[in-house]
């Protein structure tokens, strides 16, 4: 094994191995990265984002985050094997890499990972009680407060798509709200990993009107579409995501587009679209994850220093 954690990209791993490769990169790595719990999930588990920056202060910001379904296994994989390209050839990676403040946040709701991986793999909402009810969960991507009354989620505590009592009422958003507001100067780019359609989709999903920025946010997602179908051959489309996937309030993106006033902001559809859905092959983690990474590359090469 190449690394002491024991996560490598052949397979999918425990939330337990993640979280051990994050404190891995931290050890390996101490002068520009810092390990944060942001704040407890439902079932009492850690929520770690990852920071790594040689200027926390002046660099401008680029979060990512993965693993906000708990069945969409292929995101947490990929976000780890982003922040592991990342950081295997740091001290060669251009300026547009080393001369910003990364956030990488895998695994967005860990309860939910943990259930699917241990109990129901078809999970995808995290685990809170709901009082009340007899079903459990969240949908924390129809949580954020934004469109959150609108269209795209459920009342019911037993739809997969459920928005929650209240806008932002879980814990798990309500940490990535309070970590994202206190950072916002300076953030330029929101990533969040999905599975699956092969699509990289902009604002808005919670209404049909165009976003500020959009003939921008089209050209970068464009980039990344052609670049991935040269280097990996995958087909994936671009667009806005309430013309590409649907109208749906309440979502991570939306949300930090308004809150957080940042520029980039994607949703990316991972593997594949359609012949395996969730339950993605792991010898295509590799693959899928490269094309992650060139997501992340066009974006932080958008960005001027
Ligand atoms: N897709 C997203 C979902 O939460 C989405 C699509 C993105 C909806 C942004 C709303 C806002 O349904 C997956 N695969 O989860
Ligand atoms: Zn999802």
């Amino acid at each position: 094994k190449q690394t002491s954690s024991g996560i490598d990209w052949k397979d999918y791993h425990d939330l337990e191995t993640i979280y051990a490769f994050m404190r891995e990169i931290r050890q390996k790595f101490p002068k520009i990265c810092r390990l944060y719990s942001i704040g407890k999930s439902a079932e009492g588990r850690d929520l770690k984002v990852l920071r790594i920056s040689e200027n926390p202060r002046e660099y401008k910001k680029i979060w990512i985050d993965g693993g906000i379904h708990a069945r969409e296994w292929i995101s947490p994989a990929t976000v780890t094997f982003i922040l592991y390209q990342l950081m295997i050839k740091w001290e060669e990676q251009p300026d547009y890499i080393k001369q910003r403040t990364w956030y990488i946040m895998p695994v967005m709701n860990p309860d939910g990972y943990v259930y699917s991986r241990k109990v129901n793999r078809m999970w995808r909402k995290n685990r809170a009680r709901i009082p009340g009810s007899k079903c459990i969960g969240v949908d924390l991507n129809r949580n954020f407060n934004i469109g959150w009354k609108g269209r795209g989620s459920s009342t019911d505590p037993c739809s997969d798509i459920y928005r929650g009592a209240s806008a932002g009422s879980e814990l798990e958003t309500k940490a990535v709200v309070n970590f994202l507001l206190r950072r916002k100067h300076n953030l330029e780019a929101y990533l969040t990993f999905h599975s699956y359609g092969q699509a990289i989709v902009h604002p808005w999903a919670y209404k049909a009107a165009k976003v500020k920025d959009s003939a921008a946010l089209q050209r970068v997602g464009q980039t990344a579409v052609q670049r991935i179908l040269s280097e990996t051959k995958s087909v994936y489309k671009s667009g806005v995501t309430y013309q590409l996937l649907s109208v749906a309030g309440g979502g991570s993106d939306d949300w930090t587009r308004a809150a957080c006033d940042v520029k980039y902001v994607y949703t990316v559809e991972l593997r594949d679209t359609g012949k395996y859905g969730f339950q993605l092959p792991p010898s295509q983690i590799l693959g899928t994850g490269k094309e992650g990474l060139i997501v992340v590359e066009a974006v932080a090469q958008a960005i001027t220093l």
